[in-house]
């Protein structure tokens, strides 16, 4: 038995998806950009498509499982399960007109006619602010629209902001926050489901991990209890004497968000020699 897991065969998420399944411990060569390839040391096979047929392919069950853009995942709106965020591929689905347009609010964009292969989600996005448009749907360069005169706003998606910058257009609302999700079949096999535990542990794991860093500091006997109280570690903090009189060494896991912060802390109370080394994997 094997589970079926279909990721996107050339694009923004092929290496990020590969990556994640390796940091899974789970190795596909795909020298030869075959269709679907086998995996040797986990019960998976992973079939490389292309991202807006990835929802519909997990629909029907050819696969069971797949990496995609909530962004596509939301327009198609097929009903499957989004099991688990990936952490990778983000970015914004949104509305932009000229940038020399007055822009106050949503209601400016009342009558517009709006140029979007998003065309599901953004007509969601306009009823629920009461606003009627015209979508006008193409597939590709959606950014020119506006340009040639083919329509007076545009939704798309936006990363840096600087394909909106190059055509004269300004963000005006955000639709939709998107990033890489892991989506199921919501009817796997029991034996399928316990292979996607497993894989949701391990993808988890890589993602704590990425979140965290394992910090290492030498610290005046007389502070520890200061530091132990800015470092709340997996449990608590680890405290190991030094073998110079009065000093311990400290180490601990601490968040990536609250990071500098910490370190401030820990500065202020006289924490030394601070190391700050990176996790691999992280299981909780
Ligand atoms: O061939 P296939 O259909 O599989 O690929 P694709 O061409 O449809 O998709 P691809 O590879 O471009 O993107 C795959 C997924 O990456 C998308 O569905 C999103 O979930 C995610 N993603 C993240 C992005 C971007 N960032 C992104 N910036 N997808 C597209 N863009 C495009 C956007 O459409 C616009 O043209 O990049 C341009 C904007 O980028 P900035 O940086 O200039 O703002
Ligand atoms: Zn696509």
């Amino acid at each position: 038995m094997m589970l079926k897991i279909a990721v996107q065969k050339s694009g923004r998420l092929y290496d990020h998806s590969l990556q994640l399944l390796k940091e899974c411990g789970i190795e596909v060569s795909n020298g030869t950009r075959q269709l679907k390839v086998v995996a040797f040391n986990f019960p998976v096979e992973v079939y490389f498509l292309r991202d807006d047929d990835i929802p519909q392919y997990v629909y029907d069950g050819v696969a069971d499982v797949g990496f995609v853009g909530e962004n596509v995942v939301y327009e198609k709106n097929k009903d499957i399960s989004v099991v688990n965020k990936l952490g990778f591929g983000r970015c914004r689905l949104s509305i932009a007109v000229p940038k020399n347009m007055q822009y106050k609010s949503v209601a400016d964009l009342q009558n517009l006619k709006i140029a979007t292969s998003y065309t599901t989600l953004l007509q969601s996005f306009l009823d629920a602010k009461k606003i009627n448009a015209e979508i006008h749907e193409i597939s590709g360069s959606v950014e020119i629209a506006p340009g040639i005169g083919l329509a007076d706003a545009i939704c798309d998606l936006v990363s840096s902001g600087s394909t909106l910058l190059t055509n004269g257009l300004k963000e005006a609302e955000v639709v939709l926050d998107s990033e890489a999700v892991l989506i199921a079949n919501k009817n796997l096999t029991a034996e399928n489901k316990k292979i996607l535990d497993k894989l949701i542990m391990r993808i988890n794991a890589v993602k704590t991990a990425k979140n965290n860093k394992y910090i290492l500091l030498n610290a005046p006997n007389a502070q520890l209890k200061n530091i132990a109280s800015v470092l709340p570690g997996m449990k608590s903090p680890t405290i190991v004497p030094l073998a110079e009189e009065g000093w311990s060494s400290v180490h601990s896991v601490v968040n990536e968000s609250d990071f500098w912060e910490i370190i401030e802390k820990l500065k202020s109370f006289g924490a030394q020699g601070i190391l700050v080394v990176p996790i691999e994997k992280m299981i909780l």
